[in-house]
Parts: C-alpha cells; sequence; structure tokens
C-alpha cells in the first residue's frame, strides 16, 4: 500500500516538473516584450537568440561580422539607442547596474548590451565630409592605459579604433594595465586578446600601481609607430577620426593635436556632439573649458580649422613619437593624475611647439560624475603634481596659484632639478610669453577661481519643446501623483492623491528631453547610486540621466538610468507611496498622462 503512494507521489513530482520546464521554457521563448528593445541595437545574434545571451560568457558576442550592413538602409540617420536599454529584468541586471555604477560610475548594465561595436552618429561639421587627406600619412601607435576599467567599455574603445582607423595607418595598438585589480581584467582579458586581436593588441601590465602618467611614459616607450596617439579607455572613436589628427603633424612635427571630445553619457550611453571650444586654466591650475575666440574663427575655413588651444583636457592628444621624447615626455615625478595636462600643454608652448584641436576630428568620451578611484596612499596627486609645475614652468606666476592655496606655500613636491634642466636645455620662453601670446584672455590681476561651468553638460539656455501636459494618473489606484508637501520644495518625495482637474499643483509637463515637471518648478529626479531610494522633486539638470522619463508600452513609466518603473506601493493604502520596480507590466505600474 505504501509503496503504491509513493510511487504516485514520484509520478506527481516528475509531472509538476516536467510542466514547470515547458512552461518557463515558452516563456523564455516567446517572451516579445523583454527583448523588444533590442531591435535596434546593433550586436549580432542578440535578435535570434532571444535571453540565451544573458547566459553566455561575453567573449561569444565580442567581435565578428558587424552591423555594417545596416548602413545600407540607415545611412545618413541617427543610430539610436532605445531609452529603454538599462532595463533591469532581474535581480543579476540590478547588480550589474549598482556595481557598475558603484565601481566604474557608469551604466555598466548598458555598456554590457552595446558589446564591443556599435555604430555612431557622425557629429563631424558637413564640411568635413568633403575633406580629402594625404594617402601618405605617419603611422600610428594608440596607446591605451587603464586602471579597472569595465571590460565592456575597454573593449568598445579597442575595437572603435579598430573599426574605424584605416590598417596601413594603424601601426600597432597597445594596451597598459596599471596593475588592476579587477579578475575579468587578467586571464579573461588575455584569452579575449588572443582568440580574438592576435598581432594587433600588445597588453604591457604594471607590476605597481604607476598612475596615469607614468602609465603612459611606459605605454610610449613600447611603441613603434611614428605618432604616438594617447586615449582614455572609455572612448569611442567616430568616423575618420585619425587622419585629420596626422595631418598638422605630418606638416609640422612639432604639432600636438587634440580631437574634439564628443559626449557619451554616463547613464545612458547615448552618444551626442560636443560645442567646438578650446582648453584654459584657472590659477586653481584647474583645466577648464572656453569658448574659442572670435580671432580663431576667422580663417577662410572657419568652423572646420583647426584652433590654437593654450592647454589639452589630457587624455586624448596625438604627438610625433620622437618630438615626444625629444620635449621630455611627461613628469615621472608626478604621481597617478592631475596636472600634467597642463604641464605638457605649457611646455609644447613655451619651447617651440604648438597645441591644436581639430574640429574634424570626433572621439566620444564617457563623461562620469566622479572618478571612481583614488590613489594608492588617497594622497592629494593634483596638488602635489600642480607643485611641481607651478614650480618648473610659471616663474613668478606661481604666486596667483599660492594665493589661491597659501597652505601649498611650504608642501614638499620632490626633486625638480631634472624638469629644471629640461627647461633650459630646450630654451624655452617664459610663463610671461605664454600668457601675452598664447592666453591673452587669462586676467592676471583678478584670479580667476570662480567655479568651473561644466561645459559639457551644458545644452544652452534654451528650453526643451513641451510634448505634453497634464495630471499624471495611476490606473489601479486612480489616483494622481503630486508632491507630497509643496510642489516648490527641492528634495520632497512624491505620492499618490485624489485627481483634482483644477489643482494647478497637480499638473505634469513632459518635454522632449523626457523631464517630468511638477507645476512648472521642479524634475522628477532618480537617486542614481541608491535605485531603492524613491523619486524626488530635483532642479532639473537638463542632462537626462536621472531626470530623464519614458512613458512606455502598456502606459509603464519608465526611468532610464534606473532601469525600473514607477509603481504605487499599496493601491488601498491612504499614504499614496510609490517607488521604483521592476517593470512587469502590472496595474500597479500603469500611469497615463492626462491633459
Ligand atoms: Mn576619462
Amino acid at each position: 500500500m505504501g509503496s503504491v503512494t509513493l510511487r504516485y507521489f514520484c509520478y506527481g513530482c516528475l509531472f509538476t516538473s516536467v510542466t514547470w520546464s515547458v512552461l518557463l521554457f515558452l516563456y523564455f521563448n516567446l517572451s516579445e516584450e523583454s527583448r523588444s528593445f533590442y531591435r535596434n541595437v546593433p550586436i549580432k545574434g542578440l535578435q535570434s537568440q532571444g535571453f540565451q545571451h544573458r547566459f553566455q560568457p561575453r567573449f561569444t558576442r565580442g567581435p565578428g561580422p558587424q552591423y555594417r550592413d545596416g548602413g545600407q538602409n540607415r545611412k545618413g540617420q541617427k543610430p539610436d539607442l532605445s531609452p529603454e536599454m538599462g532595463m533591469i529584468f532581474n535581480e543579476h541586471d540590478q547588480e550589474v547596474r549598482d556595481m557598475g555604477y558603484h565601481k566604474h560610475a557608469f551604466n555598466v548594465l548598458i555598456s554590457n548590451r552595446l558589446g564591443y561595436h556599435r555604430d555612431l552618429p557622425d557629429t563631424r561639421n558637413e564640411k568635413c565630409k568633403e575633406r580629402t587627406y594625404p594617402l601618405a600619412l605617419p603611422t600610428a601607435s594608440v596607446v591605451i592605459c587603464f586602471f579597472n576599467e569595465a571590460f565592456s567599455a575597454l573593449l568598445r574603445t579597442v575595437h572603435s579604433v579598430l573599426d574605424r582607423t584605416p590598417a596601413y595607418l594603424l601601426h600597432e595598438i597597445i594596451l597598459v594595465d596599471d596593475n588592476s585589480d579587477l579578475t575579468d581584467l587578467k586571464e579573461d582579458l588575455d584569452t579575449y586578446l588572443q582568440n580574438n586581436l592576435r598581432g594587433k593588441v600588445k597588453l604591457v601590465r604594471n607590476e605597481k600601481r604607476e598612475g596615469l602618467i607614468r602609465g603612459r611614459m611606459i605605454g610610449a616607450s613600447h611603441a613603434t609607430g611614428e605618432v604616438l596617439v594617447f586615449l582614455d579607455s572609455h572612448c569611442e572613436v567616430n568616423e575618420e577620426w585619425l587622419q585629420p589628427l596626422l595631418t598638422p603633424i605630418k606638416k609640422n612635427r612639432r604639432t600636438v593635436v587634440c580631437p574634439v571630445i564628443d559626449i557619451i553619457s554616463a547613464d545612458t550611453l547615448v552618444y551626442s556632439p560636443s560645442p567646438i571650444v578650446r582648453g584654459g586654466f584657472n590659477w586653481g591650475l584647474h583645466f577648464k573649458w572656453d569658448p574659442v575666440p572670435m580671432s580663431e574663427l576667422n580663417s577662410p575655413d572657419g568652423a572646420v580649422a583647426p584652433i590654437r588651444s593654450p592647454t589639452m583636457a589630457g587624455g586624448l592628444f596625438a604627438m610625433d613619437r620622437s618630438y615626444f621624447n625629444e620635449l621630455g615626455q611627461y613628469d615621472s615625478g608626478m604621481d597617478i593624475w592631475g596636472g600634467e595636462n597642463l604641464e605638457i600643454s605649457f611646455r609644447i608652448w613655451m619651447c617651440g611647439g604648438q597645441l591644436l584641436i581639430i574640429p574634424c576630428s570626433r572621439v566620444g568620451h564617457i563623461f562620469r560624475k566622479r572618478r571612481p578611484y583614488g590613489s594608492p596612499g588617497g594622497q592629494d596627486t593634483m596638488a602635489h603634481n600642480s607643485l611641481r609645475l607651478a614650480h618648473v614652468w610659471m616663474d613668478d606666476y606661481k604666486e596667483q596659484y599660492f594665493a589661491l592655496r597659501p597652505e601649498l606655500r611650504n608642501r614638499e613636491f620632490g626633486d625638480i632639478g631634472e624638469r629644471v634642466a629640461l627647461r633650459q636645455r630646450l630654451q624655452c620662453r617664459s610663463f610671461k610669453w605664454y600668457l601675452d601670446n598664447i592666453y591673452p584672455e587669462m586676467q592676471v590681476s583678478s584670479p580667476n577661481n570662480k567655479p568651473q561651468q561644466p561645459v559639457f553638460v551644458n545644452k544652452g539656455l534654451r528650453r526643451p519643446r513641451v510634448l505634453q501636459r497634464g495630471r499624471l494618473r495611476n490606473l489601479l489606484a486612480d489616483k494622481c501623483l503630486v508632491a507630497q508637501g509643496r510642489p516648490s520644495q527641492k528634495g520632497g518625495a512624491v505620492v499618490v492623491r485624489d485627481c483634482d482637474s483644477r489643482d494647478p499643483e497637480q499638473e505634469w509637463t513632459y518635454d522632449e528631453e523626457h523631464e517630468l515637471i511638477l507645476a512648472g518648478l521642479l524634475c522628477l529626479d532618480m537617486s542614481e547610486i541608491r535605485s531603492s531610494d524613491p523619486p524626488r522633486l530635483m532642479k532639473c539638470h537638463g542632462s537626462g540621466g536621472s531626470q530623464q522619463w519614458t512613458l512606455g508600452k502598456s502606459n509603464r513609466l519608465y526611468q532610464v538610468s534606473v532601469g525600473q518603473c514607477l509603481a504605487v506601493v499599496d493601491p488601498f493604502s491612504h499614504k499614496g507611496y510609490v517607488a521604483m520596480a521592476i517593470c512587469d507590466g502590472s496595474p500597479s505600474q500603469q500611469w497615463q498622462l492626462e491633459g
């Protein structure tokens, strides 16, 4: 008797597990909803394989045939990313996103989903596209230093160079690993390079952390091409980026050139053009972007002619290799990061070279809101490096710096004998000559120590066009999203309350920047780091990301940088709390903007 019961129990178990397996199989294979947003994504294989890709080792979707055929029917069109590219489907996605922000300060979930190749909008001026460049140009060694970079961002940098550089100009790519401790940058990277990029990419590993400055010198010492091109490890080069950089160097080997640095959003990875600006600095020895003076724009070529720039941003530039050595490379007494870009800029101009920004060369760069790593001892390398450059290059003008940083006046900065000797050997001009001739806009009497304007996120004063206006009603609770307190209160929470069509404090504006503005005052905003926090009302910053929302299918209200949807917590509670949740299309996540 007992054994019969047991047997039927086992049959039951078997039947149940088979049913579940079939159901799960059907769910994962037929779930159109979940993968619809991959439609525009230029990674081979994603569409046909459905969900499989998430469980594959990522190497399988690295190189291989690219989404180039798309060029046929998409020519002239801007390759757009779906705003829902960062949607979170499960805990694993959530972890990738949150850890990514923590370690890299940008959206690694989207970066991984983009893969290693993608089309970019051609952001050059139309006139650049008509230009031709000499066929005989010097060859380039591209040097990319990295420290704990996100694997997918690093590989996209490398592949963008391989995809968009004529092979005969690309002598080599040299990667310098500055003793990273992220495990995937060790064997996984070795394997990937060996299997896919053998002979194209050299990898140099530092035994100890050297920092960006010595890291670049190490990379340069391994290079054998005629021109060195330094890139950050989270860049993507655009169409025909290298030829316009090499051409002025061929003409005059004492020319150092920078591309225009386009913006890749840290939250959405969307690529957009930068305005044409040039490099300056303030007396705190911080780099800043300046508008280009009219005198530079008057040439017959106007918008596409090279622009003389007093300084460079530092991460991206090209320079004749023998000239780099002749000019004293970098100051090896500088640590990790900071100040080296001003030092090399001053040195170029003061010692007989010139520094140009080339508007027809475009390279995208992920602009992060913070630097996700420190220095080994936690020391202020920016101050140490700035002190060295002030003492070697700035003559009496270093007093301008000390006036702002009196605490540094007696700070130790190491031995600068070699650099002083270099300045003498090269017979460099005075800092006064540099200010008078290269940067006359610099105010000496009234130190320019105002906080820097973030030029890159500045989209100007234009107000975004309003797409829709109305109350934002949750369909399940039949209530409207309003401020918990006053709609003018910065940092205030939002809740759902009874709708009132006459109440102006319930009116939301939805604009072309995908912002949701309550009562014409503040924007609905999500914390970048802690996606578990509820949304709040914050001052509109106009740079997308945390304030970017899309009203998607099945009435969902999707938050772009968090990858989740807005939901009411308990539709029957009078508290009316709302929170972000994984988008599941449930009624509690359905909203309508009603005019
Ligand atoms: Mn960077």
